[in-house]
């Protein structure tokens, strides 16, 4: 497909600063607690300088690079990628259900709602290995979640997501399942690629400057939520695929990797994962 090869880091990172800023951020931070996060942030970058004897010119590239982040809107992407994990940790540390796992920089609210067997909207011609995705949304007791939503959003088989990369329809592979009675969902969908992150841009250039590597193993992201449960956001992998074991934005857990099977009737692969929301 051409025009998803002229996807460009400033132009998925200008849509991503965009869907963000749309995005109500609030925060109810004391005083104290911005005195006491801002002042250690500040004084571990002084304890770098100090150990390293970080040099004037390393401090102006620095500021030369920050600059670029922000011009080429890469700040969502950045941060998701080497930030957003530790949070996540910190967050659902208590959780008892479900695994979570970091959100990422291209989710997009309200997706086509579906029925709790449907097929992600897709190109007629849609790329990739058919994949069966189905399962249950229960509460910690056991209990059915009926009507509970299961959100996926992933990339195409080209490792581009929609609405981030030119020439897809807006909401190819994305999609809000609505789950039955018995909380069961089964999504007809493709297996994702592997994503690279974009080397033409502020990430790419810290990438490359560092000699790692830019990819993310292939992933299905999800957010599953019931009233009066917690909802969870987190991600799924494919056993054996590249890179689950060095994911560049170390989301990945033991428990969220999926090991698909062929259909019997030889179309393509099909998986079972069953989630469990905490209460709220
Ligand atoms: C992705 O697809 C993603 O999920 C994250 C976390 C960062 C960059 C691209
Ligand atoms: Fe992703």
């Amino acid at each position: 497909n051409l025009s998803e090869q002229t996807a460009t880091a400033a132009a998925s990172g200008a849509a991503a600063t965009q869907r963000f800023q749309e995005k109500k951020t609030t925060a109810a931070t004391s005083k104290e607690r911005v005195d006491a996060l801002a002042t250690e942030v500040i004084r571990a970058v002084h304890d770098v300088i100090w150990r390293h004897k970080v040099t004037y010119d390393e401090y102006d590239a620095l500021k030369a690079w920050l600059i670029q982040v922000g011009q080429d809107g890469e700040w969502p992407l950045f941060l998701d990628v080497w930030i957003e994990h530790v949070v996540e940790e910190v967050a659902n540390e208590d959780r008892q259900g479900s695994k979570g796992t970091i959100e990422g920089p291209y989710y997009v609210p309200g997706s086509p709602e579906l029925p709790a067997e449907a097929t992600l909207p897709m190109r007629p011609d849609e790329p990739g290995t058919p994949l069966l995705f189905q399962g249950r949304v229960t509460g910690s007791s056991g209990q059915a979640l009926a009507g509970a939503k299961v959100e996926m959003w992933h990339a195409d088989d080209l490792g581009y997501y929609s609405q981030y990369a030119p020439g897809l329809p807006e909401w190819n592979l994305r999609g809000t399942v609505v789950a039955d009675e018995q909380g069961r969902f089964k999504i007809h969908t493709i297996q994702p690629a592997p994503y690279q992150i974009p080397t033409d841009g502020a990430c790419g250039t810290l990438i490359a400057a560092a000699g790692w590597h830019a990819w993310r193993p292939a992933h299905l992201h999800l957010k599953v939520s019931a009233p009066g449960h917690r909802l969870i956001t987190t991600q799924l992998y494919f056993k054996g695929g590249s890179h689950v074991a060095d994911d560049i934005a170390q989301a990945v857990k033991p428990e969220l990797i999926l090991d698909p099977r062929p259909k019997p009737d030889g179309s393509g692969k099909e998986v079972t994962y069953d989630f469990v929301l905490d209460p709220q």
